[in-house]
């Protein structure tokens, strides 16, 4: 743990200062070059699996919804639309996309989650990120014309890691079928156990519940009711499964479905705690979570194979200042 200026006190159980007082990639760290050639050691048909939906997925979003399906145009060069433009003997066409950064498959930054906490002891929590970073001074939203920006743990120092190493798919449809369920710490070990994963410190865990291949099957028209009766997500209120996402040294945490964890929507968010394990993983522990990945083509060539772990490649976008960032990862077996 190093001293800095920001805090005092740092969340229990965190890494907060574990890898200097600077540090904005968090338990990325933990990966090593030996790691990364353990995780190319992997590597036995060649066979490559993207894990990205089409970025207009989950589809339908009405103008007024907060995150909104990408929207491409085109803009002119000279006073043509630069669209099968001829230049020269050349024909050429360009575009433009408006996106919400989080809206399908898609990392969280670690400014994308922080928390009320009490970094000096003075009784007075204060809103905060990982590794102490504050809200307003360095992750700072909008301003008159100016745009937001995260100063610090913006998306791009993700994507400067270059986001490499073992995967480990835990298949919770094969283990519970693809109805909902909440699934905690025993659950999960009575899937490991089943399936023979092994977690070693620096793990890409991808959770397949077959929620992707549910959204995939509305072909752009999500039933939101029936998808919300679809596959697992992890119980961020059980404490034993945030004890071993603690100890487990896995890098990061990734889904099929929209929050890794079970957001419940009933409840008021401004009073109820609703993200626990987005606090106990990106806040406190410096990891980034995945979300909306497509993952059914891999667990069923994993199912297939008897296998469970594989080289994971997905550096988000190398964007400065954002919060989160679509992805493209693929995972070779
Ligand atoms: C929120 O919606 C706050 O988070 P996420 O998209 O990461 O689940």
């Amino acid at each position: 743990m190093t001293a800095n200026e920001r805090w005092t006190r740092r969340p229990e159980g965190s890494t907060w200062g574990d890898w200097g007082a600077d540090d904005q990639v968090g338990r990325l760290n933990l990966i090593t070059p030996e790691m990364r050639l353990a995780a190319v050691a992997e590597v036995r048909e060649g066979r490559a699996f993207l894990l990205s939906l089409p970025l207009d997925l989950p589809g339908d979003e009405g103008p007024d919804a907060y995150r909104q399906a990408p929207r491409l145009f085109v803009r002119n060069w000279g006073d043509e639309p630069l669209y099968n433009m001829r230049v020269g003997s050349a024909v050429t066409s360009d575009d433009h996309v408006v996106l919400s950064l989080q809206y399908s498959t898609q990392w969280d930054a670690l400014a994308h989650c922080g928390a009320m906490f009490d970094v000096d002891g003075s009784g007075t929590p204060v809103p905060v990120y990982y590794n102490g970073w504050r809200a307003h001074e360095h992750i700072v939203g909008p301003q008159g014309d100016a745009p937001p920006c995260a100063h610090k743990l913006g998306i791009e120092n993700m994507a400067l890691t270059g986001v490499q190493g073992r995967g480990v798919l835990i298949d919770l449809a094969r283990q519970f079928g693809t109805e909902f369920r909440l699934v905690g710490y025993d659950d999960l070990m009575r899937t490991l156990d089943a399936q023979g994963q092994e977690v070693r410190t620096g793990d890409f865990l991808c959770f397949y519940t077959g929620y992707g291949d549910a959204l995939l099957a509305m072909g752009r028209q999500p039933d939101h009711a029936a998808l919300h009766r679809t596959g697992c997500a992890l119980d961020g209120h059980d404490a034993r499964l945030l004890q071993w996402i603690e100890d487990s040294g896995a890098v990061s945490l990734i889904a099929d479905n929209p929050a890794v964890e079970f957001v419940d929507q009933s409840v008021d968010y401004r009073t109820h705690d609703i993200l626990p394990l987005h606090i106990h993983c990106i806040f406190k522990l410096g990891m980034h979570l995945g979300e909306l990945f497509w993952l059914g083509d891999l667990a069923r060539h994993l199912r297939a194979t008897e296998r469970t772990a594989f080289l994971f490649t997905g550096p988000p976008l190398r964007l400065p200042g954002a919060c989160g960032s679509p992805a493209a990862p693929v995972a070779t077996v």
